[in-house]
């Protein structure tokens, strides 16, 4: 059995993880990140692709913003779409402000880059991990892999290990609350090797179901279409994707997605999930192994970044000061931003996608509701500012 000693034990190598580490380092402070996955697999994994202006904004000061300022591509609005007519959304003319879509995958590989750089010190293939000792002022984390298990003695714990790992399980039973909504749909997406047919992303609202346009580079397009929870990705060949993709979101000024090579597609559930608290005794939750939020408002890895952009202050004031409230107020502090998140993404999330079964009256009034965000310059400013990201400092 080896021991080892760190200020905070990082679990996960997510955005979450490998931003809080990068954080941490830039303070002074040590920590050893675990990842249960093989570097390449959190380097290749497509998921999210929008950030926030106020995220990319915390990568440049931060000091790894430089290839996302030369690979990603600024999208100054979206377009809202109804049965085949779009409608943009200016964000730069609403709130002076834009979005930028840099893949995940690339985030992390930047972040990798910098932490390896600033030989920093992460284990991928780290084995079986559990905690121990979170109430206690030197919490370990024990890492079992075929031998003896390790143990990482440590200040702090953050638990960034996404909504499938084991930190939120090392609560004590009683301590959280969960508040959660699950959707009776869920998304079937592609990335296809073709280029973007125009510069900016649609959300189509079509009465066979939601459709996504998306990007990821001049030469690659992300398309998502609303499917059944339990979608069989053996029944979509890709002629049938494409097929339902065209119908969905053509538009009546010809306007439509260029077809290419399906390089890669999977169907992801939709759920709304928070845990209340996020801290108990040493150890700390951040990201999406406290919260999930339905990808409809682009805003898991945003809430990641800003959930580990406060824990990682608060962890300054700690070390560099003695100061702890920071540190006593990390829960509250992320819950207010967590909660107007889940606020958003709901709320796009009914706006936009079909929900079958629903009373006529209800889908009149969802009609209504995408007509006044098209039409009113009051409510297009409030979509566009929680899409862009409300600001830190405000919470
Ligand atoms: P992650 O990225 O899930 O990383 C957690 C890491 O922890 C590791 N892990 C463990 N390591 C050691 N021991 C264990 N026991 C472990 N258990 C797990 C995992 O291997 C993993 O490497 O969580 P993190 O860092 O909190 O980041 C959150 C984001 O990944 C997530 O919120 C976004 O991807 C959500 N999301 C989107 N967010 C946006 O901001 N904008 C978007 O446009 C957007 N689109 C999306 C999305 C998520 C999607 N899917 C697939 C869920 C689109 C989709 C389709
Ligand atoms: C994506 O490009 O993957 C993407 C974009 C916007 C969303 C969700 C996902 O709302």
């Amino acid at each position: 059995m080896a021991r080892f000693e760190t200020q905070v034990g990082i679990v996960g190598a997510g955005p979450a993880g490998l931003m809080l580490s990068h954080l941490l380092h830039l303070r002074g402070i040590h920590s050893i990140v675990l990842e249960a996955k093989p570097r390449a697999y959190c380097e290749e994994r497509v998921r999210a692709g929008v950030l926030e202006h106020t995220s990319v904004e915390m990568l440049h000061d931060a000091g790894v913003g430089a290839r996302l300022e030369r690979e990603g591509l600024r999208h100054e609005g979206i377009e809202l779409g109804l049965n085949g007519v779009r409608h943009r959304i200016s964000f730069v003319e609403l709130t002076g402000k834009y979005v930028t879509v840099y893949g995940q995958q690339e985030v992390v590989k930047d972040l990798i880059a910098r932490r390896l750089g600033d030989n920093g010190d992460l284990r991928f293939e780290c084995g079986e991990v559990s905690l121990e000792g979170i109430e206690s002022d030197r919490p370990r984390i024990r890492v079992s892999d075929d031998g003896p298990s390790d143990e990482v003695y440590c200040d702090y714990i953050a638990g960034c290990d996404g909504f499938h790992g084991i930190c939120r399980g090392a609560f004590p039973e009683g301590v959280l609350s969960i508040y959660e909504r699950n959707y009776p749909f869920a998304w079937l997406g592609i990335l296809a090797e073709a280029a973007p047919s125009q510069k900016e992303l649609v959300y189509m609202h079509h009465r066979r179901g939601f459709a996504l346009y998306s990007m990821r580079s001049p030469k690659v397009t992300r398309l998502y279409l609303q499917c059944k929870p339990d979608e069989d990705i053996q029944e979509w060949s890709d002629d049938r994707i494409w097929t339902e993709l065209q119908t969905r979101l053509t538009c009546a000024d010809g306007w439509r997605p260029i077809e290419g090579r399906v390089l890669q597609k999977s169907v992801t559930g939709m759920r709304s999930f928070v845990v209340e608290p996020l801290q108990f005794g040493r150890l700390f939750l951040a990201g999406d192994s406290a919260h999930i939020v339905p990808p409809t408002g682009a805003k898991g890895m945003n809430l990641a970044l800003a959930d580990v952009h406060y824990l990682a202050m608060a962890m300054g004031a700690h070390y560099e000061t003695g100061d702890d409230r920071l540190l006593e107020k990390y829960s509250e502090t992320c819950l207010r931003r967590i909660w107007r998140a889940q606020r958003f993404s709901s709320w796009m999330t009914s706006l936009l996608h079909r929900f079958e079964n629903e009373p006529a009256f209800d889908q009149k009034r969802q009609l209504a509701e995408l007509d006044y965000v098209m039409s009113s310059r009051a409510a297009a400013t409030s979509l566009a500012e929680n899409y862009v990201g409300l600001p830190l400092d405000g919470v």
